[in-house]
């Protein structure tokens, strides 16, 4: 259990703890410290404390209760993403710690750091930290995005090098407004996250070159849309990037024409195939997810137009050949793969178009041998194209299963939790090109819940 200590740089304290709460970071309860006094002391200390170090930056409103200081929150918080095992907090102040307010930059998960703390210099140019801290712009990169702080007392514009995007908030949107800028203007003692542009989106399977755009399951629209292409696969084709084997890093699976290619996350190809043949009639679909309850996940291949369906381990083994169902007959049906009832297995949803019928959902067990539940998502009279998706787009651990149909001219998304209770609905508006459009699910904004990603030609 590790020892953290309130108050004291006492040298004689320090090799027995594992780390401290700053209280009132950065000027401390009698406010008579520099940002640069508490972070180099930080860095002194935790060179002396015992190892699993824990510390907490404890930024307030110096016992005002305005707790809608937000520059504040973001100097504090961004102080503490500069360095390693620093945890966050704002409330009242010394006088009281027992607020939980809740700022819009907590629902942001940067990932993990990919770099030291650097200076950035007024024209944007980035070294790497030596000496002590000074008041000057810091930042540090993360996976999915950057922490910037200025801890000067004056507005300082620096150019990022490259496209950044705001997060989208609610609370200070003049500072996060979901903009896409390669410069940033910061006040002084401020800090801001920022988000790398995407060109690519993980866990979704698009065709190369499709136009991607990002909801939350009310229709929001929650990060700027963009062309997705990956540049080692044909135009066109069907990519998608997830983790498929249960170990770190993100396998690509690769659909061009009938051919199918799995690639581990060094890049070194697994298979090399055609999982229906060669000359298979009809598209060749694909559904990844872990449809055994295991770490590592399933995948489906099937002709969209007729059937059969294989069902394969994550390495492109067989474990099912030629599965067929009667959904598939005279029928185009699009596969997905979701965990919509809980348990430890998922379910295979099927979203089926066939002559005579309306169009409809149907889920099978994880066996694909018993139907758990089927409906009509736009009702019993609607026979036009049906796409679906599954996503955990309220962040309850359960899949729900997502469609787009076209209803009365109108493209409409609409979110179903398991056995066909509708969640929520919108409508989309056209698309340039008015092409045809399909739906995928992916935590693009980082903060544990699914978007709804339509993808259109
Ligand atoms: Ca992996
Ligand atoms: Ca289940
Ligand atoms: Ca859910
Ligand atoms: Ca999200």
């Amino acid at each position: 259990m590790p020892v953290i200590i309130n108050g004291s740089n006492w040298e004689s304290y320090q090799s027995h703890i594992n780390g401290r709460m700053y209280e009132s970071f950065p000027g401390g309860i009698t406010n008579n410290l520099r940002w640069q006094d508490t972070m180099n002391a930080v860095e002194q200390n935790r060179k002396k404390n015992f190892s699993s170090q824990l510390y907490i930056f404890n930024t307030n409103t110096d016992n005002t209760g305005n707790h809608l200081n937000y520059r504040q929150v973001r100097y504090g918080l961004g102080s503490s993403l500069l360095m390693d095992g620093i945890y966050f907090s704002f409330d009242y102040g010394f006088a009281s710690h027992s607020q939980i307010w809740w700022y819009d930059e907590y629902n942001v998960n940067l990932g993990a750091p990919v770099s030291p703390p650097q200076l950035v210099a007024s024209n944007g140019a980035v070294s790497v930290k030596v000496g002590p801290y000074q008041p000057q712009v810091w930042r540090r990169d993360f996976q999915n995005g950057i922490a910037l702080v200025n801890s000067t007392n004056a507005a300082r514009t620096i150019n990022l090098g490259e496209d950044y995007e705001k997060i989208r908030g609610t609370q200070d949107p003049g500072v996060n407004s979901g903009g896409i800028t390669n410069k940033i203007t910061i006040s002084g003692e401020d800090g801001i996250i920022l988000l790398k542009t995407k060109q690519t989106v993980d866990d979704v399977l698009y065709n190369n070159g499709d136009f991607l755009r990002f909801y939350n399951y009310k229709g929001a629209r929650v990060r700027n849309g963009f062309y997705a292409f990956d540049d080692s696969a044909a135009g066109g084709a069907q990519i998608l990037t997830t983790d498929i084997d249960g170990e770190a890093g993100k396998e690509k699976i690769v659909i061009t024409g009938k051919k199918m290619e799995i690639f581990n996350s060094l890049g070194d190809r697994w298979y090399n195939e055609y999982p229906l043949g060669a000359n298979v009639k009809g598209v060749v679909g694909l559904a990844v997810g872990r449809l055994y309850g295991n770490s590592e996940s399933e995948i489906t291949v099937y002709n969209r137009s007729a059937g059969p369906l294989n069902l394969l381990k994550y390495y492109g083994e067989t474990l099912l050949a030629n599965i067929k169902l009667t959904e598939f007959k005279n029928s185009t049906v699009g596969v997905a793969i979701g965990n919509t009832d809980g348990g430890m297995k998922s379910e295979l949803v099927l979203a089926v178009v066939k002559k005579g019928r309306a169009s409809e959902i149907v889920v099978y067990d994880w066996q694909i041998k018993t139907v758990r539940y089927r409906f009509f998502p736009y009702g019993k009279n609607f026979v036009g194209a049906l796409s679906a998706t599954v996503g955990d787009v309220d962040g309850d651990s359960k899949d729900e299963i997502i469609t787009l149909g076209k209803v009365g001219g109108q493209n409409l998304v609409r979110v179903f939790r398991a056995g066909g209770k509708k969640l929520s609905e919108f409508k989309l508006v056209a698309t340039v090109t008015g092409g045809a459009m399909t739906l995928g699910a992916s935590d693009v904004n980082y903060d544990g819940k699914d978007e709804i990603v339509v993808m259109s030609r």
